[in-house]
């Protein structure tokens, strides 16, 4: 890499005095070299030293760029650009230095190429509400909110295949068959700490609850309609969405699966 040559000159002075004031007051004239600043206040050119962020948290959001630096120049660091649900921003953490963490506007001396990690702490008054769309996707995947506050509007999420969501509860269905018991969460459930929530979903037209729909699910349907002891998905039996469960449930099913232009509920 580059040796360690830093020239204490003025640089090409271009506005200002030499030897003593900005970087800005000077002008790099060696390829490869930056403009730095000495602890002392003094500019001088340096080889090159990459100063890069770290979140310092899997679930962090937001990015910071690289940002070049002389060799041996003081860097000030810059405000924390992540983020991270149901934490804050405790300090930066230079290089592999534990012990000492620095707050923006802090300065170190760049001695080559560093990186600077986020360090987060609990915030003691949020819990943080995690989302599991179970099967399906949902924006955002979590939620901040203060300790015992009714968590408010809650997200809708989307799966693929056809699949409607029920709701938010407490715990994830077990089956099809279970989907839709259990503690619904609501606008106005509160939490006194972080917890999970998740998404239950059901199949129009799944009868027999397997997770697709063929023609299992017709020959479930009409040994149901003919009154035998066969589980179904109730909320996926009216297959016509006109309130009741009928012969006509079984035809919507038959034309549906034949590709006819209907709509199965
Ligand atoms: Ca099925
Ligand atoms: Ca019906």
């Amino acid at each position: 890499m580059f040796p360690y040559i830093a020239e204490y000159r003025a640089g090409v002075v271009t506005d200002g005095l030499p030897g003593n004031g900005t970087a800005a007051n000077f002008t790099c004239d060696i390829s490869n070299y930056l403009v730095g600043l000495h602890s002392s206040g003094e500019a001088f050119l340096g080889p090159p030293a990459t100063v890069s962020f770290a979140s310092g948290d899997d679930s962090a959001t937001g990015t910071m760029d690289n940002v070049p630096a002389a060799r041996g120049s003081v860097y000030t660091l810059p405000a924390c650009g992540f983020a991270v649900v149901g934490k804050l921003f405790k300090g930066w953490q230079v290089g592999s230095n534990t012990g000492n963490l620095k707050q923006p506007g802090d300065t170190f001396t760049v001695s080559g190429n560093t990186t600077v990690k986020a360090v987060w702490e609990d915030d003691p008054t949020t819990v943080v509400v995690s989302f599991d769309a179970c099967g399906g996707t949902v924006e955002p995947a979590k939620a901040e909110i203060g300790v015992g506050a009714a968590i408010g509007a809650l997200p809708t999420p989307t799966r693929e295949g056809g699949w409607v969501f029920l709701g938010w509860f407490t715990e994830p269905a077990e089956t099809a068959f279970a989907a839709g018991e259990g503690t619904p969460v609501t606008a106005e459930t509160t939490f006194d700490e972080d917890a999970t929530v998740y998404a239950h979903w059901r199949l129009p037209g799944d009868i027999n609850g397997d997770g697709s729909v063929n023609n299992k699910d017709l020959t479930r349907l009409q040994r149901y309609l003919k009154g035998a002891e066969v589980e179904v998905v109730v909320q996926n039996q009216d297959v016509n969405g006109d309130g009741g469960v009928s012969n006509k449930d079984l035809t919507r099913l038959q034309r549906w699966l034949k590709g006819a232009n209907v709509e199965i509920h």
